[in-house]
């Protein structure tokens, strides 16, 4: 019976246990085996001669065993295929393995693939049996010709001849797409057996037949029904190990299953856990979709070519994590899917089923006819095509004759005609999103009436040229410029606004910006109080900046006998000169306090409104809170800094006219919430219990918008809900550093608010240029960041959110509360957020975090 559905049960600790049977002996006399001094020559020679006789004996030990013994060392492989049947209709009676039907197909094919093998004297040779999985119909584009049979064969092969045996099997498989399989000699049969139009096998990936594999399953499933998949265990417990499971998915004839993933939380090494999908019943190489491990961030909504689809999951014995849940449900396959003429001067187009990913062995034309006059050009705005050879064999997309694959940023083709033809071309295996793009038609001398041309053909608005953005995405419209008084020169041509000088990024691109920035010569370290000092004087003990910040950024640490405000104060009075030492995995302080209270700021898996900004994953931002009004709904964003106490702004606890804002039992904090009004298992609702807004909060300058909140009853700490590391008032958050910011606010300046939680990347910006940027309006107690084109920034409803940085050992740091911001997302307009750093102290008084 198929190993697979015969439900071998679980025997944790079986194998890769440690055998304790066996014992290490001790050395009979260890006198004897110490190493004497003062031996003759005599003893030299003779160990000599030993170790000389040892050498050879091993030799040839070595040389009988490679040519005798190894000679007759079999390895069993087994092979995973499928065979295409022309003269057998399907019948309903073979998605169920245990009918009379199932048996004597499978009895025949197994007959068949014998008389295939036959043929072959390596396979002949070594082969075992044959076991038959399942059958699907041969949709052949939807009618239900034929069956297809999935199917494994067992060989048993001398060591020395596995590679043959890989070859021969290989030789059975007709070219892809080829016709050379049905007239081939795979036709060659007995008169009563079945007329196979194609086969092909493959070996079975190794990381499948693994003996510690203990629990191997498999589910029909059919999609008529939609319904769900998940992985065993999900939620409420992990994935268990060591096992193998598949889940067979058919759709009715003509129709195509659909997979579209809901969670996927898998451990991170694909070589562990890993689930994948295949557009066959068999887990056949060439008909791999995908493979996924880790907390994957693309698309993971999925289509067969045909009516079936086979999803995998095999653990590891370790490290379980939460796993999987997805939808399955069957679409019609309509005539034409995508593809046709392209009519009037501009337009859009995209891949099948754009943003899903687009099903494997589609073909797409669309035509492009422009008047006589005009030229076309399009513009692929997103483009993920999956694997592909360099020459584009794969998956691909053909404009003109022109091949374009893989992943590419913005790309445009122009024609030198009036007509373009665009093909789009997914073979059998490897799928991703597709392309998304846009058409225009023009006159060749004028390809961007009113605008600026990019050398990429792209056209952009011509205000945008030479404003120091790279907007053409080539940099084009930043070449060739006269630097007016307000920019700075780069030495590769360009110019950059003057405030973008000495911010931590390189804005030129050959860091002009940011060369020369202390007034202090070459060889000499910037204080930050602004005095130069020799360079050697760095880290070297002593204060010689006189403010301590030529001891604060070292990278080991020193016990100082000075503290100044950039240095890390230990428990016990002791100051150390390590940069941001707090929970960085090394013990600086003698006490060890700089590791204390360092269960923060770790995301449960790898990643790893919000105006600019993307959904993020459930579970990416644990810290995250949604701050309710009763009967009003979201109103702010808050940090979770432990099980009992939030960080948010004191702007959102003001009373507002009749508005209560500032009395704890208006307010409701949910946590763990990934998705507004739509609450999960993992979602946890609290009342508050106390609000304790900053007393020098200032309603006029937004000086101290930070307030805590207590909250009625502890919350479980787990993936979902989990605190963020507060920053010691030493740490430093450089300019130039990424953070990022999350909510469900206004997804544009007064817009509506986001459901499904955002998040953005930002940098940190240089407080100088911050100052005046927002016209002197920032004090000491507040931190900038946003990104200084435009475009991506907090905005109304995510005030009281984090703006988190992750320090290099990965733990994730509050660096500030959103607070307020000139507008949304414009230009040269960063957000504004309370520095925690300068709360830190308050908050420990106030909380006891
Ligand atoms: C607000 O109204 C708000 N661009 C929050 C952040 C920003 C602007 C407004 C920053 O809550």
């Amino acid at each position: 019976m198929d190993a697979m559905d015969s439900g071998l049960k679980f025997i944790p600790g079986q194998d890769g246990d440690l055998d304790t049977t066996q014992v290490f002996l001790p050395a009979s006399d260890s006198k004897r085996l110490e190493k004497k001094p003062g031996r003759r020559k005599r003893t030299w020679l003779g160990l000599g001669l030993v170790l000389g006789a040892g050498a050879v004996a091993l030799l040839t030990g070595m040389l009988v065993w490679h040519f005798h013994l190894r000679s007759d060392v079999r390895v069993k492989k087994l092979y995973i295929g499928q065979m295409g049947i022309n003269n057998q209709r399907y019948q309903a009676a073979y998605e169920d393995p245990s009918s009379s039907e199932f048996s004597q197909l499978a009895g025949l094919v197994s007959t068949q693939l014998k008389l295939i093998y036959s043929k072959n004297s390596v396979l002949a040779k070594s082969f075992k049996g044959s076991t038959v999985h399942a059958f699907s119909e041969d949709d052949g584009g939807g009618g239900g010709h034929g069956v297809v049979a999935y199917y494994q064969s067992e060989f048993d092969v001398h060591v020395l001849q596995e590679d043959s045996l890989d070859q021969a099997v290989q030789s059975l498989q007709p070219a892809a797409g080829s016709q050379a399989g049905r007239h081939g000699r795979l036709l060659l049969q007995p008169s009563d057996a079945l007329t196979v139009n194609n086969v092909f096998s493959q070996a079975i990936d190794p990381r499948m037949t693994r003996n510690s594999l203990f629990v191997r399953k498999s589910f029909n499933l059919h999609a008529r029904d939609s319904g769900v998949v998940q992985s065993p265990g999900f939620p409420d417990s992990s994935y268990p190990p060591n096992v193998y499971l598949q889940w067979r998915l058919r759709a009715d004839a003509g129709h195509r299953v659909r997979l579209d993933f809901h969670t996927l939380i898998l451990e991170d090494d694909c070589q562990q856990d890993f689930i994948q999908v295949y557009d066959s019943l068999a887990p056949i190489e060439q008909r791999v979709l995908t493979e996924q491990c880790g907390y994957p961030h693309d698309s993971l909504s999925f289509l067969s070519s045909g009516n079936v689809l086979l999803l995998t999951l095999v653990t590891s014995e370790e490290k379980n994590f939460p796993g999987f849940r997805a939808n399955y449900s069957q679409i019609p396959l309509t005539q034409q899917e995508c593809g046709g003429k392209l009519t009037g001067d501009k337009g859009f187009f995209s891949s099948p089923f754009f943003p899903s990913n687009y099903p494997p062995k589609t073909t797409c034309i669309w035509t492009i006819e422009a008047p006589k006059e005009k030229f076309v050009k399009v513009q692929f705005n997103k483009f993920f095509l999956g694997k592909s050879s360099s020459e584009c064999s794969g998956d691909y997309v053909d404009v003109d004759g022109h091949r374009l694959c893989g992943t590419k940023s913005r790309s445009t083709v122009v024609t030198k005609g009036n007509m373009m033809t665009i093909t789009f071309v997914s073979d059998s295996s490897y799928v991703d999103q597709g392309f998304t793009a846009e058409y225009e038609t023009f006159v060749p001398t004028n390809p961007c009436p009113g605008r600026f041309k990019c050398s990429n053909n792209l056209c952009i608005n011509a205000t945008l040229q030479c404003d120091g953005w790279n907007d053409c995405g080539d940099a084009s419209d930043e070449d060739n410029c006269k630097c007016e008084a307000t920019q700075t020169k780069c030495r590769n041509g360009r110019c950059k606004p003057k405030f973008w000088e000495c911010d931590g990024s390189d804005d030129c691109g050959d860091n002009t910006d940011e060369e020369n920035c202390g007034a202090c010569k070459p060889g000499e370290f910037s204080c930050r109080n602004s005095r130069c000092v020799p360079e050697k004087m760095k880290c070297d003990g002593r204060d010689d900046c006189s403010d301590g910040s030529d001891e604060s950024t070292c990278e080991k640490s020193l016990v100082l006998d000075q503290c100044s405000q950039f240095t890390f104060s230990c428990r016990s009075g002791g100051c150390i000169s390590k940069l941001n030492p707090e929970c960085d995995g090394e013990q600086d302080c003698g006490d060890g306090s700089d590791e204390e209270n360092c269960n923060c700021g770790i995301r449960p898996y790898r990643s790893s409104r919000i105006v600019g900004g993307v959904a993020s994953r459930e579970g990416e931002w644990p810290w995250q809170v949604s701050l309710h009004i009763r009967g009003t709904g979201h109103v702010c964003g808050a940090s979770v800094l432990s099980s009992h106490w939030l960080l948010t702004a004191a702007h959102c606890v003001q009373d507002s006219g009749t508005n209560k804002y500032s009395q704890a039992d208006q307010w409701q904090a949910f946590l763990g919430l990934h998705v507004q009004s739509q609450t999960n298992e993992w979602t946890v609702q609290r009342n508050v219990k106390r609000i304790i807004a900053h007393a020098d909060y200032n309603a006029f300058t937004y000086d101290n918008d930070v307030a805590l909140m207590e909250l009625d009853a502890d919350v479980p700490l787990n993936q979902y809900i989990w605190p963020i590391c507060l920053p010691s008032a030493s740490y430093h958050f450089p300019a130039g550093r990424e953070a990022w910011i999350t909510g469900w606010g206004a997804i544009r300046e007064e817009g509506v608010s986001a459901t499904v939680l955002q998040k953005a990347e930002v940098r940190i910006v240089n407080s100088t240029v911050c100052k005046s940027l927002m016209e002197g309006e920032l004090t000491e107690s507040m931190i900038c960041a946003g990104v200084l084109k435009g475009g991506v920034d907090a905005c109304q409803g995510d005030s009281g959110g984090p703006l988190s940085v992750a320090a290099p050992s990965g733990r994730v740091f509050l660096a500030g509360v959103v607070s307020w911001g000139d507008g949304c997302a414009r230009r040269n307009k960063p957000g504004v957020y309370a520095r925690t750093t300068s709360f830190r102290r308050w908050i420990k008084e106030n909380s006891g975090v």
